[in-house]
């Protein structure tokens, strides 16, 4: 059927050069004499809308006239990386393109590079939502993704002198070939103000919001393209914007500058992306984009709700199901209640019963320091009426349903109550989102068991089954096909050609994992993927790499639970092992780091500036004869990370036993034929688990070890002075070794991980993560046994596609019927 859909698109290069040309005339003003590579790349853009566009109207419009049930995924991040390639794959016209383009003596490639990543998101959290929405219209499900359209994405990162600068992301500086404003759409968002309380002629009570601020919200519509191109979706993004209906006093009392600076104030809203991983900050800006996002999709969901079934909210929930991505939507909850108790005037408990039929709640974290609270002074005054609703919600909760599963327990009340009392009271997000929500989930086995276990028990106790699982996935199109087309190449010979959407098809690549020709091309495209990988450190680093040596890669956000300190400290030893004996037995070695600290985050920063002083120094020893190189590369993001997967040998999953939710780098990894060294974290037990204990090598703490640990003490001195070795490279970061002339710059690293506790336990998993390593190293000697791992890698990968991921949310959560368009 995907072959058949992509059939309809039958283009010659030829036609689709034509198509190209008359873009860079009648869109760009341009020709081909003069026609920069941007405008070339602009021009292709244009021909692939002319595709994509059609598509987007029709299933618009089929989803409209057969009055669909849809899921609204809220996510405050979207990290969608480039267009261009996706499209292509996913219209089937990759070759087609690339063809045309070296007709008109262009690189395909060098053409796709002239986009800048779309990065609004984070990493782990924002990554899945793109990878969710490609999944939905992949699958052909009616689905709508709601977010922010930010005018700056994540940072991009710079090193200098070893440290990490962050200057602005502008990604649509110039114009973005793939959204469409849609002016005809607009919400007005209210902010501030105070709530009026009124008694109507039945001495019923009324409550009025009079908002302070009135702000204006502009959707952007991007269209999403499923694999196949039978159903292209579409991604809203909202702007903010000052409302001129509010501003019109402003001008005619003169404030002509006063005016100004209330667009200044509007348009802050959707200015930029916090860029926290996993912690909470707590600014007021954040809590408005929250609610500005959420008040902007529900309007917009409710307005197309009535076109279809006036003022009769009997079907809503019929109809809609919104997926709340994390807490960072909560606000959601109180919006839809105030919507329809203050607005639509419905009674209470008929509107709560429909919010409680239309939530569901993932969560993707356990640290303490993400779980997002925000105060209650803040809360009144951004939001007055939507506090008054959370008491009520809570009060009642806490009423009729707490109370009579745990009768006369204040402690429990205490815990799973909305509202936190102490110095300062707090809304806390997650148990209002659990408590609003017909169904929670958790992103991997262990994470889900930990939500119940560990985060929310007496909620599991109070509505058995509301708590569940979706593990992960990441889209195979954009991770495997478009991203590393050699080894896709190879696949299809071997592999029903629909692998891509039926990803359990590698399995067929089991058979093949002893065959010394297939093991000889798979390792052959792996040498190549490195080789380019080499070219791209050369440029961005200026460090020279062997592609030979084994590429042992760790790309993830820097944060200490997920512990690149490790990582360093090990190659450090490793270093320390081949200047006390050059003859040190191991391949030789490339360690490549790719990682954004948070700009406030202090000690991540320090970790980053540590990876590459160590870096230096290592790389310019002529001593250990180039036997270990270790790389930082500047900016990772969802184009250089399509670079580097398919270059890897050995993938780094080494955080602290269940604080990593998931994981989904180490599924693209492993899919692209690399192999894990991971503790039992995460998603990282669920790829053990597919690949089999012989094709991973797992070390370190268990979650109840860790817990076992930390009840009895633990003690980090206490590895310290047991490890000679370990010890000895602590101490290095005391000394001006790799900092000439300034001993105590990487001091701080040290302290962290003996004077303060070592939270994540570094020190004690250290040992068992050197003896891993060597393990890896005998592996990667034996080129025949390496060649079979990394093969049962790639063929056992298939659970992780972010389709299961999807299928799992329809038939648990979501109850969708798949559509057809046309
Ligand atoms: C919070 C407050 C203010 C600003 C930003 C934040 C914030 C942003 C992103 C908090 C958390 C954010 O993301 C958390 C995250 O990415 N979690 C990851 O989710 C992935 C997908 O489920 C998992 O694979 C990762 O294990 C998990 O860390």
């Amino acid at each position: 059927a995907v072959s058949a859909s992509i059939a309809q698109f039958g283009m010659t290069p030829e036609q689709f050069k034509e198509c190209v040309v008359r873009h860079l005339h009648v869109s760009l003003g341009t020709d081909e004499n003069k026609a920069s590579k941007k405008a070339w790349w602009n021009a292709t853009c244009a021909a692939v809308n002319e595709i994509v566009f059609e598509r987007a109207t029709k299933t618009q419009k089929t989803h409209f006239q057969k009055d669909t049930r849809a899921v609204h995924y809220l996510s405050l991040e979207f990290l969608m990386g480039r267009f261009l390639k996706n499209n292509l794959t996913n219209i089937g016209l990759t070759e087609v393109a690339a063809q045309a383009l070296e007709q008109l003596d262009l690189d395909f490639n060098e053409i796709c590079e002239e986009e800048p990543d779309m990065a609004l998101g984070n990493g782990g959290l924002g990554r899945l939502a793109a990878c969710f929405v490609d999944s939905l219209a992949t699958l052909g499900y009616p689905a709508i993704g709601y977010g922010i359209h930010y005018e700056h994405g994540l940072f991009t990162q710079e090193i200098k002198h070893g440290r990490q600068l962050e200057r602005p992301d502008s990604w649509r500086e110039y114009g973005n070939p793939w959204e469409i404003c849609r002016p005809e759409s607009i919400q007005e968002i209210p902010l501030y103000g105070y709530v009026e309380t009124k008694y109507d002629e039945n001495g019923r009570i009324h409550k009025e919001w009079h908002p302070g601020r009135i702000i204006k919200g502009v959707p952007w519509d991007i269209p999403v393209v499923g694999y196949g191109a039978k159903t292209v979706n579409i991604l809203r993004l909202w702007e903010s914007r000052a409302s001129d209906f509010f501003n019109w006093d402003v001008f005619n009392a003169g404030g002509y500058l006063d005016a100004q600076v209330e667009n200044v104030q509007a348009e802050t809203i959707s200015k930029v992306l916090y860029p926290n991983d996993n912690t909470d900050a707590g600014k007021e800006l954040r809590l408005i984009q929250q609610y500005f996002f959420c008040a902007c999709s529900i309007k917009d969901i409710i307005r197309r709700y009535k076109r279809a079934h006036g003022d009769n909210w009997d079907n809503f929930p019929a109809q809609v199901v919104m997926q709340l991505n994390d807490t960072h939507p909560a606000v959601a909850i109180p919006e839809l209640m105030r919507i329809l108790v203050d607005r639509a005037e419905l009674d209470w408990d008929k509107a709560w019963g429909i919010c409680q039929k239309v939530f569901a709640y993932t969560n993707h974290t356990l640290l303490p320091e993400a779980l997002e609270k925000w105060s209650v002074r803040l809360f009144e005054k951004v939001l007055p009426r939507h506090l008054e609703i959370i008491y009520e919600i809570n009060s009642r909760f806490l009423e009729e349903v707490v109370e009579p599963a745990f009768p006369d327990n204040d402690e429990v009340k205490r815990k799973l109550s909305i509202i936190e009392e102490g110095h300062e009271k707090m809304v806390r997000m997650g148990n209002l989102c659990v408590i609003g929500s017909f169904k929670v989930n958790g992103v991997a086995e262990i994470h889900s068991k930990l939500v119940k276990s560990d985060l929310f028990p007496e909620f599991d106790k109070i509505w058995p089954g509301k708590l569940t699982n979706v593990t992960n996935g990441v889209t195979p199109r954009r991770w495997l096909k478009s991203c590393n087309p050699a080894l896709s190449n190879l696949i299809s010979k071997h592999v029903d050609e629909d692998w891509p959407v039926h990803l359990d098809k590698l399995q067929k690549l089991n058979d093949l994992a002893d065959d010394k020709k297939f093991q000889k091309e798979f390792m052959q495209i792996k040498h190549d993927n490195k080789v380019e990988l080499a070219k791209v450190i050369k440029e961005l680093t200026n460090v020279d790499v062997d592609p030979t040596a084994l590429f042992d890669i760790q790309i993830k956000r820097l944060h200490e639970y997920k512990r690149q300190q490790l990582n360093l400290i090990h190659i450090m030893a490793l270093y320390r092992r081949l200047l006390q004996d050059p003859d040190y037995d191991m391949p030789k070695r490339v360690f490549i780091f790719g990682a954004k600290a948070a700009p406030g985050y202090y000690m991540a920063k320090e970790i980053v500036y540590a990876i590459n002083k160590v870096a230096d120094k290592v790389n310019n020893d002529s001593r250990i004869k180039d036997k270990l190189k270790v790389v930082f590369l500047p900016n990772y993001r969802v184009s250089l990370a399509e670079k580097m997967i398919p270059a890897a040998d050995v993938s780094e999953q080494i955080s602290l036993a269940g604080k990593e939710a998931s994981g989904t780098g180490n599924m693209k990894l492993a899919l692209n034929g690399a192999v894990t060294i991971g503790t039992l974290d995460g998603a990282n037990i669920e790829i053990a688990e597919e690949a089999g204990e012989d094709n991973v090598v797992i070390f370190g703490l268990t979650v109840d070890e860790v817990k076992a640990k930390k009840a009895e003490g633990y003690n980090p001195w206490d590895y310290y002075y047991a490890n000679e070795e370990l010890k000895a490279v602590l101490d290095w970061f005391d000394t001006d070794y790799f900092t000439p002339g300034k001993p105590g710059e990487l001091a701080e690293i040290k302290r962290s991980l003996l004077d303060y506790g070592d939270t994540y336990m570094t020190l004690a998993d250290y040992a068992s993560y050197s003896d891993a390593h060597k393990k890896i190293d005998a592996l990667y000697q034996d080129s025949a046994k390496w060649a079979r791992m990394a093969i049962v890698n790639t063929a056992t990968m298939g659970k992780f596609n972010s389709d299961r991921s999807i299928q799992d949310y329809v038939n648990n959560i979501w109850k969708l019927d798949p559509c057809n368009v046309e």
